[in-house]
């Protein structure tokens, strides 16, 4: 169960890992029942098969696509947690950078995987809880079993636009109220490679609520802006970061720190670039909105084609993501897809792109110091 890292995809000399994907296959909506719109997409979890049904000039031309994991329709929440998500963060834990995307488009359940349905007020977490919620409960969990001295860190940052915003800044602090007191955001390198976002609220967080609260914040601030911006969430991609430091039990003086970190990440709508619209008068906007999704596009492309330069910085959510992508990150890609045959054209691209991505490989190496 779960994922094998060290599946026969590891090249064990040089330490290299391909990029897990996963597909996973929403339901049809009520409404889509109702009006009995036919499905395109089978699933065969057990073969970790996908075949989209395709008729093409009356001929039926299907197309099947096998991945490291699929889940179908009826897969829960919890499901795909434990089979694909609880190995990763367990990773983390071992003090590996770990980091999970969603990518698909719009409406075929990018945020219900990553973040998940509504929350009832204390207690346990909802059925529908998605990736964040879990995860953050399985590593206060972990920790606290294990007795660990620990900290945790986490920030939760939306690029929109290639603007940063800040999800977990406090109110009055926010570019909407006041710009003159805007705290610049940007990307610093750190000359190890490192990517560091300057002049990001990083919260610690003690507790799994302390952090429910803060993911409170940040949703309340996204629908701010979502109200403000017509298909604001569609076009933007978030990233929630958890930063866990363990200190490890050790005989004699020396101490030893365990970090790990772990980036979950809803990517903008695919459609947003399938269909690049410089149609309407907003062409730089739409320019701009593409300009990061396009740019992962082309990394993943220069990656899977191993044709030299890689433009990480050509955009904010590559500069931000670099080691996710052939660095030393272990990246799981979660594509998402609508059995819908009205979707059929960008279902056909997201199944194509994702698994172009399953080639690319990354080098893991666990943090300590
Ligand atoms: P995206 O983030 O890709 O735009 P959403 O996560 O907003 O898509 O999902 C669109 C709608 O479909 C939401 O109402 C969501 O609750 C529902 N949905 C998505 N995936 C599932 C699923 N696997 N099971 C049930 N409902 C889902
Ligand atoms: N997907 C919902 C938020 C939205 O788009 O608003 S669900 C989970 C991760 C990151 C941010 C929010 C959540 C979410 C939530 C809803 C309402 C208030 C706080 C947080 C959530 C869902 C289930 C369990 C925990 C948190």
């Amino acid at each position: 169960r779960g994922i094998d890292w060290n599946s026969s995809k590891v090249d064990r000399d040089r330490g290299e890992v391909n990029i897990q994907v996963l597909l996973r296959c929403r339901p049809l909506s009520d409404e889509e029942q109702k009006c009995n719109v036919p499905k395109v997409i089978t699933c065969n979890e057990h073969k970790r098969e996908v075949t989209i049904l395709q008729n093409v000039a009356n001929k039926q031309v299907d197309k099947l696509f096998t991945f490291d994991k699929v889940f179908g329709p009826k897969a829960q929440q919890r499901s795909i947690y434990d089979q694909a998500i609880f190995p990763i963060v367990n990773e983390v834990l071992e003090g590996f950078n770990c980091t999970v995307f969603a990518y698909g488009q719009t409406g075929t359940g990018k945020t219900y995987t990553m973040e998940g349905g509504m929350r009832n007020k204390g207690g346990d977490l909802p059925a529908e809880a998605g990736v964040i919620p879990r995860a953050v409960r399985q590593i206060f969990e972990t920790l606290e079993a294990q007795n660990a001295d620990y900290s945790m860190k986490v920030t939760f940052l939306e690029l929109y636009n290639e603007e940063i915003v800040d999800l977990l800044a406090p109110e009055d602090n926010t570019r909407l109220s006041d710009e003159r007191q805007k705290k610049p955001i940007s990307l610093m390198e750190d000359g190890k490679g490192c990517v560091l976002v300057r002049g990001l609220e990083e919260e610690a967080v003690y507790s799994a609520n302390d952090i429910y609260t803060l993911l409170e914040r940040g949703a309340a601030k996204r629908r701010t802006a979502d109200t403000l911006l017509n298909k604001h969430s569609s076009r933007s991609h978030s990233v929630f970061t958890i930063t866990v430091h363990v200190k490890q039990s050790t005989v004699g003086s020396e101490e030893l720190i365990k970090y790990g970190k772990l980036n979950l990440v809803d990517l903008a709508g695919s459609e947003n670039i399938s269909r690049s619209g410089a149609r309407d008068g907003r062409a730089r906007e739409a320019g701009e909105i593409n300009k990061s999704l396009l740019t992962l596009g082309r990394v993943i492309n220069a990656l899977v084609e191993h044709s030299g330069h890689v433009p990480y910085r050509d955009s904010k959510l590559t500069r931000l993501l670099r080691d996710s992508l052939g660095g030393k990150t272990k990246t799981c890609i979660i594509a998402t897809v609508s059995p819908s045959a009205h979707c059929l054209e960008e279902t056909l691209s997201t199944l194509d792109y994702a698994h172009r991505a399953k080639n690319i490989k990354n080098k893991p190496e666990a943090n300590q110091k």
